[in-house]
């Protein structure tokens, strides 16, 4: 036992030195003072352990249960606290109280996702990302809860458990974790054409963020905002990242799940504790019946997306996370998130699966976290007017597993008049102020049917890939030629060719080259395939918010015995002017000596941060180092990945024997140490055809 424990300090704090005697007592569950935590009950020193060992048992017992089922999908997430604050008041259109005055604030917490894998699988798999927002308004917790792609697989939720079968690890054998490459998730993508508008976005660098911080978020549905007249306007929300968009390289991407599978989410919780935190805006397209009728293609089609250029997006808040949980179990694990928890002057419209999971949500805690008082976990509990009362909700709901309210008196019943013999009567509803449904007109007769509004399925598919960077073009062409080369069913392969000429043929044509196989005939298709204009906004290479920028971003800088301490201290001095995060890497952790005799520890060592973990790279070296790294795997590595990540590479003159080892070619991302900073703000794209061949 030590003497001294160090308690974590808060960022830039001082450490406090706590001594064990100023510990408090350690107890049981039930408050019982422990005398001795590190041995079992035994009879005598030597023999059997005893079975009143209350202390032991309740220890054990605690920890055998201690895991919860984990999300069916989403699994694997990580999550931060921040606020929403209002920059365009929405009054004009709803009556929701958070967006009424500009500069008002409401509390969210905020949880980012993969769809596929399991709790404990890799951040960066190709896939789509979870953008989640729980608000706690003054008026209940509105759950907006989101992807990072404003489109989906399917256009009924009843497809939703097969969409979600199909994708995940096959039934038989349990593999692939975290992949879309397998037979099943093709074998079903082939047989939905539906999925293929949102099949060009999961191929696309959408799918390879970088950080959570340079995602953008999307509520995917039309949802309805009603105002103080009760008119109604349709909306669609937009989470814009401050950080701008970026997204990684698929060979980058691979090598960072071996190198660290926890890439993103350290990712958010460093951002957070160095005060980098992320930001996004909060758009607003809006739009009535009229302007919905005149599309080419139904707004209650969730696989369908209103293009910026058509109708612009509304600015009207900015969400900022400057808090990381406390406890990742009883934060971000226990975190329920639930679409149908909208607050007054939010709606739902009729999208089929919006409405499907307005079911599945609730349904799918009870069994996650094992009870109807979900809502009492302090993650989940509004924070709004019913905990002003004291409580975290106000009504005549009682019991059940878990129950962490104790409600006074008999009012269990509603109405009662208690409260006229001097008892506690309980809450009433309220005609005025509480929630009310807009009142749109519906008839019909009952049929299980899919209306002709959403029979398209291939213009908005050709609208994206048509509105691509050439570059992102051929990284999508790419990412259909890997992960149909992992389908063993030739069939499939076949399927999901005939939806891609209904595509483009030129896409069609470079993944059958890629496949070395003849084009099939094209699938029918159930309405004509428009060529709708182009939208440049979808882009994220060369698009209006791939941002060239250093802030938010980290340089590694590789040092060795004897590099220069004066080269190094001013380029790290030029990156936080920046705005950026200088990162050492060194072949020995511990104290580089430097050539004024100096030492200094590095940030990280060689072989455990590969190039793959930082934006842009600099190698300073001595002479001697320079002849030393050269025979060094890992470090000819770090700088042959940096070049064919596309990234900029900063080097001194003794650099250059080690950047000639690793292939590195001179072009305008290669830069000497003066030139570095402003080099690192942007990757190098025309240098992509020189390093890899692209379908
Ligand atoms: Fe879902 C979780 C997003 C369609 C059923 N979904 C979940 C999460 C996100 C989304 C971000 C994780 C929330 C968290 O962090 O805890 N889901 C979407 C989006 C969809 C979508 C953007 C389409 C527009 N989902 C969808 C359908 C269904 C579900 C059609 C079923 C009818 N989703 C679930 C679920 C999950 C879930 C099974 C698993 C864990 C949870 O709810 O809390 O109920």
């Amino acid at each position: 036992m030590t003497d001294h424990i160090e308690r974590n300090a808060p960022a830039g704090g001082e450490t406090h030195q706590v001594t064990d005697a100023e510990h408090p007592v350690l107890t049981t569950n039930h408050g019982t003072p422990i005398s001795d935590n590190q041995n079992q009950l035994k009879a005598g020193a030597r023999g059997p352990v005893l079975i009143e060992d209350e202390v032991f048992r309740e220890k054990m017992n605690h920890f055998d249960h201690e895991r919860i089922p984990e999300r069916i999908v989403h699994a694997r997430g990580s999550a931060a606290h921040g606020y929403f604050e209002v920059t365009d008041s929405l009054s004009d259109v709803t009556i929701a109280d958070l967006f009424q005055k500009k500069g008002q604030r409401t509390e969210v917490f905020v949880r980012f996702s993969t769809v596929a894998g399991g709790a404990g699988s890799i951040d960066t798999p190709r896939d789509v990302r979870g953008f989640a927002v729980k608000f706690y308004t003054r008026e209940g917790n509105w759950d907006l809860v989101g992807n990072n792609i404003p489109v989906f697989f399917i256009q009924d939720a009843i497809k939703f458990p097969d969409l979600i079968h199909a994708a995940k690890m096959e039934a038989d054998r349990g593999y692939p974790q975290a992949a879309t490459a397998h037979d099943t998730f093709w074998d079903f993508i082939s047989l939905m054409p539906e999925s293929t508008h949102m099949i060009m976005w999961a191929m696309s660098d959408r799918t390879l963020p970088r950080s959570f911080a340079t995602m953008e978020g999307f509520g995917v549905h039309t949802f309805r905002f009603i105002n103080a007249e009760g008119k109604s306007t349709f909306v669609k929300f937009h989470w814009k990242p401050k950080a701008g968009l970026a997204s990684t390289i698929w060979d980058e991407t691979v090598k960072i799940a071996g190198a660290d599978p926890d890439f993103q989410r350290r990712d958010l919780f460093e951002r957070i504790a160095r005060g980098d935190y992320p930001e996004w805006e909060l758009g607003v397209q809006l739009f009535d019946e009229d302007f919905a009728n005149a599309q080419p293609y139904d707004v209650l089609d969730a696989t369908k997306l209103i293009p910026e250029e058509v109708l612009p997006v509304r600015i009207v808040g900015r969400m900022v996370l400057d808090r990381y949980p406390d406890n990742f179990f009883a934060e971000t694990e226990q975190a329920a998130f639930v679409p149908s928890h909208v607050v007054p002057g939010i709606g739902f419209s009729n999208d089929p699966l919006l409405q499907g999971r307005l079911f599945s949500y609730t349904d799918t805690q009870l069994s996650r976290l094992g009870s109807v008082n979900f809502h009492q976990l302090p993650i989940n509990a509004a924070k709004g007017r019913a905990a002003a009362a004291g409580c975290p909700f106000l009504n005549q709901q009682r019991d059940g597993h878990m129950q962490m309210a104790v409600p006074k008196g008999r009012a269990n019943y509603e109405p009662n008049s208690l409260a006229k013999a001097g008892e506690e009567g309980g809450a009433r509803e309220d005609p005025e102020k509480g929630y009310k449904t807009f009142p749109s007109e519906e008839q019909g007769q009952k049929l299980r049917i899919r209306p002709e509004s959403f029979a398209d399925h291939y213009s908005q598919a050709r609208l994206f890939f048509r509105s691509m960077d050439p570059a992102e073009q051929a990284h999508i062409a790419s990412a259909l030629v890997f992960e149909l080369s992992k389908v063993s069913l030739e069939h499939i392969r076949v399927q999901v060719m005939a939806n891609l000429r209904n595509v483009d043929e030129t896409l069609a044509e470079r993944v059958a080259d890629g496949l070395a196989m003849d084009l099939p005939e094209a699938a029918p298709t159930a309405a004509p395939v428009l060529d709708m204009d182009p939208s440049p906004a979808l882009r994220i290479i060369r698009g209006p918010r791939e941002l060239h920028t250093l802030e938010g971003k980290t340089v590694g800088i590789l040092i060795a015995d004897g590099t220069d301490a004066g080269e190094l201290a001013t380029l790290k001095d030029a990156i936080k002017a920046a705005g950026g995060n200088a990162m050492t890497i060194a072949p020995k952790v511990g104290a580089v000596p430097l050539s004024d005799g100096s030492k200094i520890a590095a940030d990280a060592q060689l072989f455990g941060q590969p190039s793959v973990t930082v934006d842009a790279c600099a190698v300073i070296l001595s002479d001697q180092a320079a002849a030393k790294l050269v025979k060094e795997g890992a470090a000819v590595q770090w700088v042959m990945d940096a070049f064919g990540h596309l990234k900029a590479i900063g080097a001194n003159a003794a650099a250059q024997p080690l950047l000639d080892k690793a292939g590195v070619e001179p072009d305008e991302g290669v830069t000497d140490l003066a030139g570095f900073v402003e080099a690192a703000k942007q990757r190098y794209w025309d240098r992509e055809p020189k390093v890899r061949t692209l379908a």
